[in-house]
């Protein structure tokens, strides 16, 4: 049985197929009614049309965000013609019955393509549309819906008919219900989607905001795992002003570097380059553990080791030449967490391969022990800057203060010693001996104290070797800051240092030089100090 409209509703965004359309509701009788852009497109067109707001008596309003939002349209549509309760009511207030829809929806998809900003996108939301589809799609007994210009021409077919099945309404029923959950469908994804650009957005600025200051000063190369704990979160900022060293090596094999494996690796090609002699160091927490030089990387190697090869487990591992084969094999016997060197040969290469995690950093060049440049420290509500500690002392600045002069092996050392110290944590001393370190204290609140571990690493590194004799027996002493009292050379003397390398500058250097002078030991003066913190 055949269903003839005697009211539809046109609101329509895609005005194709429209003038068709409402050509072959007028040919049957039918009333018109449409939304502002439908009804004028209409008028134009020379079809009668009646605006929806002249047919409920209330204005589109909110930009027409409140078009056919009323009982006038929705009564219109879901009320039930065969139940009377439902007749008499629209009756009651004044709701015509609507027998057709024809909705297209705002085109948000398009619009989001278009790349249009999220309001316009918000703006094209539909909501009256897929209502009064769903209302006409419900009401499918009664009510015809048409979501589409592609079902107007089988609808005009059955009009021509005298009206469309109830099988016909069903089937356009389920096309509209379908067509308003994509379109719902679209919609929330665009949601999900741009809340999940908004978290991680969220995220990157909540891991790290650092000051905008320190931030200018460098680009973020992205976030590391974490930062000195688990706990932490971490970033590694360039500033492009080092041509050779860590921050513009190429890491040739490992896993990712970590924040304590840039500072300590830092720390230890900082220290290599402070050589010309092949060079090798160890470094652990940021501290070195063992530093050599030699005739060769792999005499210097051993050497470096000897000093704490307890210590240099896990460590992080600096060279100022070429690391090639012989050297690499060397290496790789213990376990190392970093190897920098200004050049990995290809022997060597294809024989640290064989370690998958362990970080192989070549950095094409040495940078300059002189070079001028900014340390940052931050403290809490600020951060603290200082030029680089570039300073060096030359044996020509050197005041032997003793009654006995240092000889030319104890100068070599001593001169060695004092430029490890400038990297050594305060309070530094430091043991060396034939351009080896033999003993590192570092970090002590007491300089003597730094002065008794440094002393019993070179008992301990005799011991490993199975030698008699501490390694600190007849070695010189660097320590990084004067002794403010005899007591800490007493304690360097006791250890067997047989010369002493210091800043000086105190006020009892004379105690102190007495002391040395007292025990036969050759002392010199840099006048230069070399905290680090
Ligand atoms: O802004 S709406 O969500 N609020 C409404 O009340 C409403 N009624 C119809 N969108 C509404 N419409 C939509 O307007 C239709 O779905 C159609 O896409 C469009 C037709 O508007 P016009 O006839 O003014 O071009």
């Amino acid at each position: 049985q055949r269903l003839m409209p005697r009211r539809a509703l046109l609101s329509v965004s895609d005005k194709k197929g429209l003038l068709a359309l409402a050509g072959a509701l007028t040919a049957q009788g039918v009333e018109i009614l449409s939304t502002g852009g439908s009804a004028r497109t209409l008028r134009e067109a020379g079809v009668p049309v009646k605006d929806v707001s002249d047919h409920t008596g209330f204005p589109e309003i909110l930009n027409g965000r409140v078009k056919t939002l009323v009982p006038w349209i929705h009564g219109g549509i879901l009320g039930r013609r065969d139940v009377p309760s439902h007749r008499q009511q629209m009756e009651e207030h004044n709701i015509a019955p609507i027998d057709v829809v024809c909705v297209n929806l705002y085109p948000f998809a398009q619009t989001v393509a278009s790349g249009a900003d999220p309001e316009a996108c918000i703006e094209n939301i539909d909501i009256g549309g897929p209502a009064m589809l769903r209302s006409a799609a419900k009401n499918f007994n009664d009510v015809t819906v048409l979501c589409s210009p592609s079902q107007y021409a089988a609808f005009i077919q059955a009009l021509e008919a005298g009206g469309t099945t109830l099988a016909e309404r069903r089937a356009l029923a389920a096309s509209a219900f379908a067509h308003t959950a994509a379109y719902d469908a679209m919609i929330s994804e665009w949601f999900a989607k741009r809340e999940a650009e908004s978290h991680a957005v969220d995220e990157l600025d909540n891991d790290l905001t650092l000051p905008p200051s320190l931030t200018l000063a460098g680009t973020r190369d992205g976030m590391l795992r974490y930062g000195e704990n688990a706990h932490q979160k971490a970033a590694f900022y360039r500033d492009g002003s080092q041509r050779y060293g860590l921050a513009t090596a190429s890491q040739l094999q490992g896993k990712a570097l970590s924040y304590n494996n840039l500072n300590d690796t830092d720390a230890a090609f900082s220290l290599v380059a402070e050589f010309s002699e092949p060079t090798a160091v160890i470094v652990k927490h940021a501290n070195p553990c063992g530093v050599a030089s030699g005739a060769s990387l792999t005499e210097a190697w051993k050497a470096a080791l000897r000093c704490d090869p307890v210590s240099a487990f896990g460590g992080i591992v600096a060279f100022n030449r070429p690391l090639t084969g012989p050297v690499a094999e060397l290496v790789s016997q213990i376990f190392t967490e970093v190897i920098i060197a200004p050049e990995v040969t290809q022997e060597a290469r294809a024989i640290l391969e064989r370690k998958k995690n362990l970080r192989v950093l070549e950095t094409g060049g040495m940078p300059s022990p002189h070079e001028t440049g900014l340390s940052i420290k931050t403290i809490s509500g600020g951060f603290l800057a200082q030029t680089r500690d570039n300073g060096h002392v030359t044996p020509e600045e050197l005041k032997v203060v003793t009654k006995r002069q240092p000889t030319p092996s104890e100068l070599a050392d001593m001169l060695f010693a004092f430029r490890v110290a400038k990297h050594v944590k305060s309070n530094a001393v430091i043991y060396a001996r034939g351009q080896a370190t033999v003993g590192i204290g570092a970090g002590q609140m007491s300089r003597v104290d730094s002065a008794r571990i440094a002393a019993r690493k070179g008992e301990d590194a005799a011991r490993a070797a199975g030698l008699e004799e501490p390694l600190t027996q007849g070695s010189v002493a660097a320590s990084d800051a004067f002794f403010p009292f005899a007591d800490g050379l007493e304690s360097v003397i006791a250890a067997g240092a047989t010369a002493v390398i210091q800043p000086g500058g105190s006020i009892r250097d004379d105690e102190v030089i007495k002391a040395a002078d007292k025990a036969g030991i050759a002392m010199v003066f840099t006048g230069m100090r070399h905290f680090r913190h």
